[in-house]
């Protein structure tokens, strides 16, 4: 791990949200409000519905990517995003099952992590048009630390079909 000093250098990371239950619009804005100032946030994709993908037989989705900065740690900011969902409404689900509101680090700096808890980037990054595309808004040109090609890149090789910016 990089050590930040006392100067304020902070990682840079990026964050994928999900939801597909309840007001989705309200979700995505409640946790846009609840992340700082633990992150602070640099940018904002726009919104896109999405076709749901792993189990297909739930909601559309709303999903949007943010850039922002951290002082926390990846396993701590993951503990801190698990808080937040569940201070957001989430509430026990199956595997890619519905959701209030799903917050995924994909990218934390340039960083490559593989616990138990967390595997960084996010491991089904390249397979999932649903965040590569708002991704590919505010990342067009970050390289993946493992795969070393651009968001952009990984985004060509996806299927897009069904997804739709919002206003
Ligand atoms: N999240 C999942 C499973 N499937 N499909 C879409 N379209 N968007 C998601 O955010 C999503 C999903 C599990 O995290
Ligand atoms: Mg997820
Ligand atoms: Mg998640």
């Amino acid at each position: 791990m990089p050590r930040y000093g006392v100067f304020g250098m902070k990682p840079i990371i990026y964050l994928a949200l999900g939801t597909n239950l309840g007001d989705r619009r309200a979700n995505l804005r409640a946790a846009i409000a609840a992340l700082p100032p633990v992150v602070h946030i640099l940018a904002e994709s726009p919104v896109y519905e999405t076709p749901p993908w792993g189990i297909t037989d739930q909601p559309a989705f709303l999903n949007m990517a943010l850039k922002g900065e951290t002082h926390l740690a990846p396993l701590a900011l993951l503990a801190h995003l698990k808080h937040l969902e569940l201070e957001l409404g989430r509430t026990p689900s199956i595997r890619y099952g519905p959701r209030q509101i799903d917050m995924d680090i994909l990218f934390y700096a340039g960083l490559t992590l593989d616990t138990p808890e967390l595997v960084i980037p996010h491991p089904r990054l390249q397979e999932r048009a649903f965040a590569l595309v708002p991704l590919a808004d505010i990342a067009p040109a970050f390289v993946h630390p493992r795969l070393g090609r651009t968001v952009k890149e990984l985004l060509a090789e996806c299927d897009t079909t069904g997804i739709v910016r919002l206003e």
